[in-house]
């Protein structure tokens, strides 16, 4: 009787602690060393935390406001309808803040991985949120861009796309944008704003970016949908993982038992779905999570 009771109370016991270690990650980095020796097909989901060390704000941190708006107040069709010349002036000042900014450790870190895993004939890649190309300034190949990018630009009538880095994009965003809550609105003509270069349209040109309410591109997302099926070990890098349908990314694949490892400053509303979480700046925790395992083949 006294060693049925026992043995239900450890059983029972035992059960809970199963269920402490599914909703509490690990922070053992050793051990997701020895997963990430092992794995051969790895996805890193990035967000704006990773670029945050090069100098670049995140959306929802301090720092995420342009005057008195929040991405979400500008990052959208509406607010583009309603006025161009101000969702340009933001655009513009974004794209002049990324030219001036670098890859820091963390892209490094990822680039030198892809890198070296590939000689070992594993593969890395890159799906990021983020428009700001370090990744590839860093020398990530063939990175998934999820939301597009500061340096292309789409005709609003004919859809053409169009790589552009000049800065300023066009000589009437020179020396406007400024970040600061009191400054004016430049209401640059639209004629003078960026338009499309298609012999015999001309249009007017928005950032090649998804904007919310817009859906993302079909061809990008099936073959995330490919990339999330085959990989067999997930990073979530730097995001709030509060935006759709990037959010659901990690957890659908932590869901099919794959190991999903969260590098962040602090814990997001994903953080329970996840095998793994190490708190901190990922330009200090990814260079040790990455670094060459001593069992890699070389
Ligand atoms: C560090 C760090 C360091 C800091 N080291 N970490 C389902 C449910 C609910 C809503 C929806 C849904 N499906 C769709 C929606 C609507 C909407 C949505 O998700 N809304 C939510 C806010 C609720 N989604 C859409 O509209 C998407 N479209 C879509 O799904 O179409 C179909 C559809 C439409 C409408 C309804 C239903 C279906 C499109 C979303 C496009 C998002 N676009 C933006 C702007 C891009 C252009 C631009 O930049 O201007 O993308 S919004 C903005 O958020 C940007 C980012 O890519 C994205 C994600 O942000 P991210 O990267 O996570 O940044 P932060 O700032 O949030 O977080 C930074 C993190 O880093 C933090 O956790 C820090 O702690 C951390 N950190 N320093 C490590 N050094
Ligand atoms: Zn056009």
């Amino acid at each position: 009787m006294f060693a049925t009771a026992t043995s239900n109370f450890l059983r029972r016991l035992k059960s809970l602690a199963v269920m402490a270690e599914r909703s509490r990650p690990s922070s053992d980095m050793a051990a997701f060393r020895e997963v990430f020796s092992k794995a051969k097909y790895i996805v890193v989901l990035t967000g704006a935390g990773i670029s945050a060390e090069s100098g670049i704000p995140t959306f929802r941190g301090a720092g995420g406001y342009w005057r008195r708006w929040k991405a979400q107040d500008l990052a959208t069709p509406q607010a583009f309808g309603r006025n161009p010349s101000l969702v340009w002036e933001f655009y513009s000042y974004r794209r002049e803040v990324v030219l001036s900014k670098m890859p820091n450790p963390g892209h490094e870190a990822i680039a030198a991985a892809q890198k070296r895993l590939a000689g070992q004939g594993r593969k890395l890649v890159v799906i990021t949120q983020n428009i700001d190309r370090l990744h590839h300034s860093a020398g990530t190949d063939d990175v998934i861009e999820l939301h597009g990018t500061l340096f292309k630009v789409r005709c609003t009538e004919c859809e053409t796309v169009r790589e552009d880095w000049n800065s300023p994009i066009v000589p009437a965003l020179a020396g406007k944008g400024a970040p600061d809550p009191d400054a004016e609105d430049a209401r640059i003509p639209e004629a003078d704003l960026p338009r499309c270069n298609q012999a015999g349209c001309g249009a007017l040109a928005r950032p090649h970016v998804v904007w919310f309410g817009e859906g993302l591109d079909s061809e990008v997302l099936s073959r995330v949908d490919d990339e999330l099926e085959k990989c067999d070990l997930c990073l979530v890098v730097g995001t709030s993982s509060v935006v759709y349908p990037a959010a659901m990314f990690a957890p659908l694949v932590a869901q099919r038992g794959v190991p999903v490892a969260e590098f962040n400053l602090e814990e997001t509303s994903a953080t329970t779905s996840f095998g793994y979480h190490f708190s901190g700046p990922a330009g200090q925790t990814l260079p040790v999570a990455l670094a060459p395992h001593p069992d890699e083949k070389d």
